[in-house]
């Protein structure tokens, strides 16, 4: 990428498409300097294409049950990324698993928002588990995306407490708040060279990031 040029972002979901609203608003707003140059859902039904589409945003929908493995599902999904010239990818809520068909070949240009405090809880269902542990609280994580699922140096985190009376719902609205906020941030730190991935590690401005991320304070970055 040239310097100060726009980064292309290519952006996956499943579902609702709440944090791929926050990216629209980033880059519409000049937080971000880039464009989302393609969003792909693997699930037809997904609400996220329609906001995308609203936006005036290509979209593509790539359906994993109509492949015979992950892997050709992950190809094809890696082809049509590659197609769009993606400098950055970006796992909104995206619910499939990745093998190395798609992780390779995008190493290091590829983050995830995971929502629990990595390293707990990875995998699914983090609200309730949180919750059964009797955390006092519960957040939000962004990582780099490697093989080990969940498992990629995080990057950035924030925290919110939980409160009295919570289920997964209440927690999960007040977590993804914090969400919206640091997801862009991250994705501005990569696409202004800030950020690295490297064998030993994630790096901001070539200082090792800590093992649980930047930890986020609002209205301090
Ligand atoms: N792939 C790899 N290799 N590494 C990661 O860190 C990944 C990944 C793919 C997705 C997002 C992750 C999350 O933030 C993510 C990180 C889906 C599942 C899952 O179990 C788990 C974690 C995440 C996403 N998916 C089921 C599957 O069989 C399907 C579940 C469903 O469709 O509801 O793929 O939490
Ligand atoms: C977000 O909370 C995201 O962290 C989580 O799903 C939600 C998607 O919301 N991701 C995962 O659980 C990935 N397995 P959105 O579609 O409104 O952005």
């Amino acid at each position: 990428m040239k310097p100060g040029a726009r980064a292309r972002l290519a952006i996956l979901i499943s579902g609702r498409g709440s944090n791929l609203q926050a990216f629209i608003d980033a880059c519409a707003g000049g937080v971000l300097n880039a464009d989302i140059c393609v969003v792909i859902s693997n699930n037809p039904a997904a609400a996220g294409l329609e906001r995308a589409a609203a936006a005036g945003i290509a979209t593509c929908c790539i359906d994993h049950r109509s492949f015979a493995s992950r892997d050709a599902f992950d190809t094809a999904l890696a082809a049509e990324v590659s197609r769009r010239q993606a400098d950055l990818v970006i796992l909104a809520g995206f619910m499939r698993i990745l093998t190395p068909a798609f992780i390779t070949p995008f190493s290091g240009r590829l983050l995830n928002v995971h929502p629990s405090l990595l390293p707990r809880y990875p995998g699914l269902h983090t609200h309730q588990r949180a919750l059964d542990a009797g955390d006092p609280e519960a957040g939000v994580t962004v990582h780099f995306v490697t093989l080990e699922l969940d498992g990629g140096p995080p990057i950035i985190q924030a925290r919110v407490p939980v409160l009295p009376g919570d289920t997964a719902q209440t927690l999960a609205a007040r977590v993804i708040e914090k969400e919206h906020l640091i997801y862009p941030l991250a994705a501005q730190w990569h696409i202004s060279g800030r950020l690295q991935l490297t064998d030993t590690g994630a790096y901001l401005d070539g200082e090792p990031i800590p093992a649980t991320g930047i930890d986020y304070q609002e209205n301090a970055h």
